[in-house]
């Protein structure tokens, strides 16, 4: 594929320059607004160039820090080379790199950790201040000189509106056939001037396939052909198959009291391995006609489309594996129609969230035995990725449901426990609780109503009794009966893990 033909705009070519040069064209101190959404679409050579050059500036004395906007979690190239170099003051809103969670949690980096359908917005109310440059990926850049977005939307729709320059990367890796798939809603706006968003089903398209860009603010085009960031997926495990298999047994439950329909609703589902699992799991269960209204499309959700069950597929991004990404490349066209990826904003927007009715399946570290959740911190203090999306549905969907394996580390740690030591969804936005052992469904009971189940159907054996101890002696000694609690007790399980390296008592 020649390059020219990505550039389609005459104008527009004369801006072609290296990423080396493209970098120097950012001062120390800038805010960027960088593409990118769970390793998808995220720009590889600016970013890279950039952290070279901060080295570069260090090394003659002269520091150089950014503060870096995304979508989500980018890549290696980006998060890891930018960490790696130092480089980032601060961060939002959301990060799975490992160089950076460790300056993070090592106090080097601010980290603002935000529901990610907020991002958008709150950018333009202003109070972060201005956004200096956005760094965009693209697919290509159309005659009229409008861009056809990559294998992510994100936030970059608001990046290129709110940037005073725009730095482009034209990637020939990606698929051209991806023009024509996504969808830009360009109707947003601040109170007093909202108006209600016209989706009313999954497969609505309501906006542009292309962003609009003011040509005189793209100050350099730097041509790429780089594959994303796509990491392998391991195959389910036994303790992800068990989750799923209680979680697909619920839902039949569910359609046969008729309180969902034969087709579900449209599905949220999260990314990891249990994730996969349950979405595996509907490839061979009898469910047809499915819809999801989602945040990523990852391989699980890829075999749905092909096996004919599931209908159409919104999102912001995609996030597959090496294979998948192939797969998909190879086949984009024959997936337009029935893949549509949107702004961000949109595609975690709670008031289409709920609307549509999603069934929310997110995974979680911690879960107490009232339903409250912890998704975000280890240990209360050390932060894992952030909530991501998993707020903006959990919220706002028509079935919350949270999972994780009953039990971390080898058996150390109990991921049920008296006290979440972090909490970023409380006990009214779940309602329903899955490990290896089993489901609670959380619907309509008081606290200690749902204490009981949770313990019961839960808790990991090895814990199970501690918790039934913990729970009658709260009952018997907690000064208020609602949501009985040992207040010195109650995080005395996290405490023991740190100290001993196990929460099981010695
Ligand atoms: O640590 O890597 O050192 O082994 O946490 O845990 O079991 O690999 O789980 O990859 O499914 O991630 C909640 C983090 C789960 C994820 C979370 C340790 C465990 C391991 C990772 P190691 P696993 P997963 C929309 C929804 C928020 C964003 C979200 C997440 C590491 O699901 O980031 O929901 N969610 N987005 O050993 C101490 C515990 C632990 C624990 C696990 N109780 N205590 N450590 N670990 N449980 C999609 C997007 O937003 C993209």
């Amino acid at each position: 594929m020649s390059v020219q033909s990505r550039i389609r705009n005459e104008a527009l070519r004369a801006k072609v320059m290296s990423a080396e040069e493209a970098a120097r064209l950012i001062p120390s101190g800038s805010t960027i607004g960088m593409s990118g959404f769970t390793g998808a679409g995220y720009p590889k050579q600016v970013p890279t160039a950039l952290a070279a050059r901060i080295e570069a500036e260090r090394a003659r004395g002269a520091p150089f820090r950014i503060r870096v906007w995304t979508g989500a979690s980018t890549g290696p190239e980006l998060d890891g080379a930018l960490a790696k170099a130092d480089g980032i003051e601060f961060r939002l809103p959301y990060n799975s790199d490992p160089i950076a969670r460790e300056k993070i949690n090592s106090g080097q980096m601010q980290y603002l950790d935000m529901h990610l359908s907020q991002v958008a917005p709150v950018a333009w109310q202003g109070f972060l201040g201005p956004l200096d440059v956005a760094v965009i990926e693209v697919a290509a850049i159309r005659e009229d000189g409008t861009l056809v977005p990559s294998s992510s939307v994100g936030n970059n729709k608001t990046w290129l509106e709110r940037a005073d320059k725009i730095i482009l990367e034209v990637n020939s890796w990606q698929s051209e056939a991806l023009e024509g798939m996504h969808d830009i809603y360009y109707g947003t706006a601040l109170p007093p001037n909202r108006v209600p968003i016209p989706l009313v089903r999954p497969d609505d398209r309501i906006g542009a396939a292309t962003f609009h860009v003011d040509p005189a603010r793209i100050i350099a085009i730097v041509e790429t052909d780089t594959p994303d960031r796509n990491a392998p997926f391991s195959p389910p495990d036994e303790s992800s198959k068990a989750i799923a298999g209680h979680l697909l047994e619920f839902f039949a439950h569910e359609v046969k009291m008729g309180r969902l329909p034969p087709s579900l609703l449209p599905l949220q589902s999260g990314v990891g391995n249990i994730a996969n699992a349950v979405l595996a799991g509907l490839v061979d269960s009898p469910f047809e006609n499915l819809t999801a209204y989602t945040e990523v499309l990852q391989d699980g959700m890829l075999d749905l489309l092909d096996s004919g069950k599931l209908r159409v597929a919104s999102c912001t991004a995609f996030s597959l594996s090496p294979e998948a990404a192939e797969r998909l490349n190879r086949a984009m066209a024959d997936y337009r129609g029935r893949i549509i990826l949107r702004p961000q904003e949109i595609s975690n927007h709670p008031e289409l969230v709920r609307r549509l009715g999603c069934l929310a399946m997110n995974g979680m570290i911690e879960a107490d035995m009232y339903g409250n959740v912890n998704s975000t911190h280890i240990m209360g203090s050390r932060i894992q990725n952030g909530i991501g999306g998993s707020g903006d549905f959990a919220r706002n969907a028509f079935i919350s449901i949270f999972m994780a394996p009953s039990v971390a580390k080898g058996g150390k740690i109990s991921t049920i426990v008296p006290h979440v030591s972090h909490v970023d969804h409380i006990t009214q936005d779940v309602q329903v609780v899955v490990t290896d052992q089993g489901l609670a469904d959380l619907r309509g009971l008081s606290p200690k109503q749902r204490a009981k189940v949770i313990i019961e159907n839960c808790a990991h054996p090895l814990y199970k009794p501690l918790l039934k101890d913990y729970f009658e002696r709260a009952k018997a000694g907690s000064y208020g009966l609602q949501t009985p609690m040992l207040l010195n007790e109650a995080l005395s399980w996290h405490q023991r893990f740190v100290e001993t390296g196990s929460m099981l008592p010695a």
